[in-house]
């Protein structure tokens, strides 16, 4: 006796229609514990670190599977703007002492347009 299964699956997924599915992750860090050297040096960094392309903003990559008729599922990943910020601290703190001097925030701000 041959096996009905293959033509009970296409027949439940005409009857059913397609499953649609959506997923989104917001995948974002802790920010990295920085200090600043004075008000002038975080107002510097804050200014500099809101003209960098997609500080604001969310980058986020997609994954999509699909069996046709059947079957859909689209996972979304966010990265959260923590990620952004943190970048930020890495470039601007060039010495790595986790305070952020007025020379360090003016450099890194000559290098945002
Ligand atoms: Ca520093």
């Amino acid at each position: 006796m041959k096996s009905l299964a293959p033509l009970f699956l296409a027949a439940s997924g005409l009857l059913c229609g397609c499953i649609h599915t959506h997923e989104t992750i917001v995948h974002d860090e802790s920010r990295t514990p920085v200090s600043f050297e004075s008000d002038a040096a975080a107002r510097t960094f804050y200014e500099a670190l809101s003209r960098v392309p997609n500080s604001g903003k969310h980058s986020e990559s997609k994954t999509e599977i699909s069996i046709p008729i059947v079957f859909d599922h689209e996972r979304k990943v966010v990265t959260g703007p923590n990620h952004a910020f943190n970048d930020a601290v890495a470039r601007c703190d060039t010495n790595h002492d986790g305070v952020i001097t007025e020379q360090e925030a003016r450099i890194f701000a000559t290098t945002v347009k």
